[in-house]
């Protein structure tokens, strides 16, 4: 099956690279599920990776809670993610100025350098998008970011008026491969959907086979419907590497998140 034919205007829409990229990686693995790594040492993580590769199209990671990091161990982790032809995703969330930003992109664990897409707030306004576009840049690399349109935790302060305005500069912005939505409100991303609009993709965290409540405040909803609803992609941390058997049950997340974008 071609990208075209299954992802209709999202592929004939798309303009950033990197939203090609995650289409094909997608329709190659007949899954829509980006794992969030959230485990706290290299080992664990390596073990997860190669358990669950086959069934995910990209790899979500939080470089700064692994206790025992170090630059070899994390580019032997990368070179792991690319023979799964994974994307890899820092989920930093920069929320700084453009220049700050575009410094914290290298540093210890220099980001630019093996990230493909990274998370960002547009609280500081939209150079940001710049900011971290230019890293990618510095290293002959185009990333893709995703902004915070919406959260999945209770009581976070991103209303709709916010929510509104970052989508209504991040459509505009080249630098943008779409936005983080609800995945645990179905309604919420309907209407994000509507104001995104066809070109930009929408990935959504707080989606579980488990709905409701989670730890700390943080809220899921179907992943099935999260993809009927907009979603392009199913962000699952616990509901995977919590699992007795990750492997299995990662097989039946893309499984679902798959015959979802069918019957969209
Ligand atoms: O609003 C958000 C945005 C993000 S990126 N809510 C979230 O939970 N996330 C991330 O998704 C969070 O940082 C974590 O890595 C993952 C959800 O993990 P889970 O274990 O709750 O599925």
């Amino acid at each position: 099956m071609q990208p075209g034919e299954v992802w209709g205007n999202r592929w004939s829409n798309a303009v950033l690279p990197m939203a090609r990229r995650y289409m094909e990686v997608a329709t190659q693995k007949q899954s829509l599920v980006c794992l969030a790594a959230d485990r706290n040492t290299m080992s664990s993580l390596l073990e997860l990776i190669n358990e669950v590769g086959p069934y995910i199209a990209a790899l979500k990671t939080h470089v700064d809670l692994v206790d025992d990091w170090s630059p070899e161990g994390w580019k032997a982790l990368c070179d792991v993610a690319k023979q799964h032809n994974l994307l890899i995703f820092e989920d930093r969330k920069f929320a700084d100025i453009g220049k700050i930003s575009k410094s914290q992109m290298s540093g210890i664990y220099d980001i630019r350098s093996w990230s493909d897409i990274v998370t960002a707030h547009l609280i500081s306004g939209p150079d940001i998008v710049d900011g971290l576009q230019s890293a990618w840049k510095d290293v002959n690399r185009e990333g893709g970011v995703l902004l915070l349109a919406q959260m999945s935790s209770r009581g976070n302060l991103l209303t709709e008026e916010y929510s509104e305005k970052v989508v209504e500069k991040g459509i505009q912005s080249h630098g943008v491969l779409g936005f983080i939505g609800n995945g645990s409100r179905p309604d919420e991303l309907k209407d994000l959907r509507q104001r995104v609009g066809e070109q930009k993709m929408i990935w959504t965290p707080g989606v579980n086979i488990a709905v409701g409540d989670g730890e700390m405040g943080q809220r899921y909803g179907s992943p099935y419907d999260a993809v009927i609803a907009g979603s392009d992609c199913i962000i699952v941390g616990s509901g995977i590497h919590r699992n007795e058997n990750p492997s299995e049950i990662a097989k039946q997340y893309a499984q679902l998140s798959w015959q979802a974008l069918l019957d969209r």
